[in-house]
């Protein structure tokens, strides 16, 4: 059978049904693609595993007891049920809880990655939804850099600046003498972005990156990239803030940083030199003071600070940075040294926030602006910062900080989710469990029986992105992509908007749900209301779809904040001042703690686990998706997450390669298989996210559970990077590991859950 086009969040591909028993999907990359993500591999297995959700399916103690708080979610069998059965239950409680407690009672953030894919995106299908029926309870912010977009708009105006605007590898490489990256350019992370890309040139261009040199900032080696030169200097996770001040402190005290753009570009010089020569403090900021914090040899710092002066300097820090406690410091620290260059506005210089994370970042195609469902509005004014969905359940009523205002947390009696997976990308998934215990239903529609599916009362069985139609792209593709359908559903699953279609027909909103389109005439409508604002550059519909795929039109690209370097008072930026705010009166009059409105130097608790946790994102799948994959699955140890730690930490422990080992903390522990790599420093260890999350009832265990399968958001802290933004902090956590004596129970989160019967 022909190859069909679709796409995925790590890029376009083609794809055919096989008749092969073991691989029911043949897959290929785009024949344009330059640099193909290995992720690809995964989608064969996933589509028909045993995993997939066959039909509706309730927990059985709801389905006695009806709606309820309930300490059993996650532990009980589930019963299969009719369509039928289940769309009348889902509906009739979405009614009762609208009508006896409002529709801030039900929260529906339902935040995650869904699939590629502008119409069937899934958490926007739900938003349409509910905004049908009088809104829902939403969230703010994201997991990937929550905390730096809310601190960003501070400082910069718009976060975007240096995010999606920031200068493409092309552009770097013709005018940078040097790329400073804080946390790498591991090319793991860089195939991904929302929605995909057709050709991944970004990590073709980083591949074979000649001209400017890279010193690349972080605790692992593996974050340099293959290919182009580079200089690793190491250091000391959560320490880039002391690092990046005794940069700074160097530019000051040797006369290197650029006056007349501190002067006439930005705000609040004077505050932050008076930090770095401590005349507050009397602790000047110098490269031996910032040795001691970030273990970076000072004459390191003042050569690589004398380097970044001399020439045409990038400054790019990587998202992982500020997902941590405190996460804002560094990236204001970050800017303000970019600052001090004076470099902002000049291509291939200044700062960009996220060439080490995501496609799009450093990638040279247009920024498309790309056909997307209408959600409506919701007129419900509460909301959480995302990550803080279990404080929420927790602690009905109770105040938040956010953005220098006070919030209460709403009473959620329902939770809807649809499109992402909790428990796996939330921190401290014990507090998780526990928060989920509170609501009276969780509803979840899900392809595979995922954590979050098996911790929800009410199960829908979704079709993935292979069992339906689509338009494709991702914010800097090249093509739109035809997402054809390659598979029927699997089993009984139906998409998310047919099942939304039929709860909206139950609960006598289905004509504003649908607006009287059906799915192919909803994707015609999107793609020609895109297909108008190009300027008649692209075919129509009809065209396009026969082709399979069509070019996004070429947009002209300028560095970001060239207009306002020109003339700050033509184009001032959207701060408060017009200019860059290093230092931030509005911040500053928050009087939050740790926040004098410069950016500081904030020692990371000590803590009596000895090992310090990275929980990065994983390079064999994306987030959890495709954990049951074939690349993900060969770099299991015997079944289990590899955790890699250093020889000499294994050797104390008694730990030898392969062993199952327990890692644990406080909060929580999980099993993992060792893999002991010289690469990773002492004191360190590794362990991706996206293991599905497989807990054991087991009472000796902190928390109750013993995750039998690698999950490292059992062991991290549920705790905001700041009263500020409230991000998350999932990317570190303090822990012990020691070897597994007895023999350690098997992973089962490869198959589907107990069932009991039918109803
Ligand atoms: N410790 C730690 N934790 C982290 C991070 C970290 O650095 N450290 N990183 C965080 C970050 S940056 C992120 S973005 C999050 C990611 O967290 P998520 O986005 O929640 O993770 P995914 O695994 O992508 O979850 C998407 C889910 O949607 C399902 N799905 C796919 N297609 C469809 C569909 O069409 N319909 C429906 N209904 N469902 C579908 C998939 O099966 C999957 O279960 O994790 C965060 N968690
Ligand atoms: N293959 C793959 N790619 C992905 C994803 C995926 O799941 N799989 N997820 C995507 C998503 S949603 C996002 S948001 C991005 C996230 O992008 P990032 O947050 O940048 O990605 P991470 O891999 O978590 O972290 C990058 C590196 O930062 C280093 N690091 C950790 N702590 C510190 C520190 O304190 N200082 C310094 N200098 N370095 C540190 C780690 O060694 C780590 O490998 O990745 C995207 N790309
Ligand atoms: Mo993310």
């Amino acid at each position: 059978m022909d190859l069909s086009s679709t796409t995925s969040h790590w890029g376009a591909y083609r794809a055919a049904p096989s008749e092969s028993e073991n691989l029911p999907l043949r897959v290929q990359p785009h024949p344009d693609d330059p640099a193909p993500s290995p992720l690809l591999e995964n989608i064969a297995d996933s589509v028909h595993h045993p995993t997939r959700i066959a039909k509706p399916a309730i927990r059985r103690g709801w389905l006695e007891h009806g709606p309820g708080p309930s300490a059993a979610r996650g532990t009980e069998e589930f019963v299969e049920t009719s369509w039928e059965t289940a769309l009348d239950i889902v509906a009739e409680q979405l009614e009762r809880t609208v009508r006896v407690h409002g529709n801030e009672a039900v929260y529906a953030g339902s935040y995650g990655w869904a699939s590629a894919g502008r119409f069937h995106h899934a958490p926007s299908q739900l938003h349409r939804f509910l905004n049908t029926l009088g809104g829902y309870t939403g969230s703010r912010g994201n997991y990937s850099n929550g905390a730096s977009t809310v601190l960003l708009r501070y400082l910069i105006g718009d976060p975007d600046l240096v995010l999606h605007h920031a200068d493409s590898w092309q552009t770097i490489r013709e005018h940078a003498d040097l790329v400073v990256a804080f946390g790498g350019l591991p090319l793991k992370n860089l195939f991904v972005t929302p929605g995909g890309i057709t050709q991944h040139q970004g990590v073709a261009s980083l591949r074979q990156l000649s001209g400017p040199s890279l010193a690349v900032v972080s605790p692992l080696p593996s974050d340099v990239p293959e290919g182009p030169d580079a200089r690793w200097y190491r250091i000391e996770p959560r320490t880039d803030t002391a690092l990046i001040l005794g940069l700074a402190h160097t530019l000051l005290t040797e006369g290197l940083h650029d006056e007349r753009f501190l002067t006439r570009c930005c705000t609040g010089f004077d505050k932050l030199a008076d930090y770095l020569l401590g005349r507050q403090d009397d602790t000047p900021k110098s490269a031996e003071w910032a040795q001691l914090r970030c273990g970076v040899p000072a004459a390191q710092i003042r050569q690589l600070a004398r380097q970044m002066a001399s020439g045409r300097t990038l400054i790019t820090m990587s998202w992982s940075l500020q997902r941590t406690e405190n996460g804002e410091q560094p990236i204001w620290a970050g800017l303000c040294l970019a600052a001090m260059l004076g470099q902002i506005g000049l291509p291939g210089g200044g700062f960009a926030h996220g060439h080490g994370s995501m496609a799009d970042v450093g990638d040279a195609a247009p920024l498309a602006g790309l056909p997307a469902l209408p959600q409506g509005t919701n007129p419900v004014s509460s909301f959480i910062p995302v990550a803080r969905i279990a404080d929420m359940l927790l602690k009905p009523g109770e105040p938040f900080h956010y953005t220098g205002q006070t919030f209460h947390y709403p009473n959620i009696r329902l939770v809807y989710w649809a499109g992402g997976n909790p428990f796996h990308h939330h921190q401290d998934l014990n507090r998780l469990r526990r928060a989920f215990q509170r609501p009276d239903t969780i509803i979840v529609h899900e392809p595979h029986w995922t954590a979050t599916a098996r911790h929800a009362d009410i199960v829908l069985p979704v079709a993935t992105s292979l069992e339906r139609e689509d338009i494709g792209a991702g914010r800097r593709d090249t093509r739109v992509i035809a997402m054809r359908r390659i598979l029927e559903p699997v089993d009984e699953a139906r998409t998310d908007h047919e099942i939304f279609t039929e709860l909206a027909h139950r609960l006598g909103v289905r004509a504003q749900f649908t607006a009287g389109r059906t799915p192919r005439q909803w994707l015609e409508h999107l793609y020609e209301q895109w297909r108008a604002g190009q300027g008649g550059a692209v075919p129509d519909f009809h065209a396009f779809w026969r082709a399979g795929e069509c070019q996004v039109p070429e947009q002209p690209r300028r560095t970001p904040f060239a207009d306002f370097r020109e003339s700050p008072d033509r184009y001032p930026l959207a701060t408060q001042s017009g200019r860059i705010e290093l230092f931030s009166e509005q911040i500053a009059s928050y009087r939050l703690p740790d926040m004098p409105g410069h950016p500081v130097w904030i020692a990371p608790p000590p803590s009596r686990w000895p090992l310090l946790l990275i929980a990065n994102q994983p390079a064999t799948r994306l987030h959890s998706q495709g954990d049951v994959g074939r690349l993900s699955q060969r770099n299991k140890v015997n079944g289990r997450e590899p955790v890699r730690i250093n020889p000499d930490d294994a050797a104390t422990r008694g730990i030898r390669e392969g062993d199952a080992v327990r890692v644990h903390n406080d909060r929580g522990a999980c099993l993992a298989g060792a893999r002991i790599d010289p690469e990773v420093p002492p004191g360190i260890a590794v362990l991706p996210t996206g293991a599905w999350f497989d807990p054991l009832p087991d009472a000796s265990q902190p928390g109750g559970v013993l995750c039998v399968h690698g999950n490292p958001n059992v062991l991290t802290a549920d705790q905001p990077s700041s009263q500020l933004t409230q991000g998350c902090t999932g990317q570190h956590a303090h822990v012990e590991i020691e070897r597994c004596t007895t023999s350690p129970p098997a992973p089962r989160y490869l198959f589907p859950p107990p069932l009991a019967g039918e109803v």
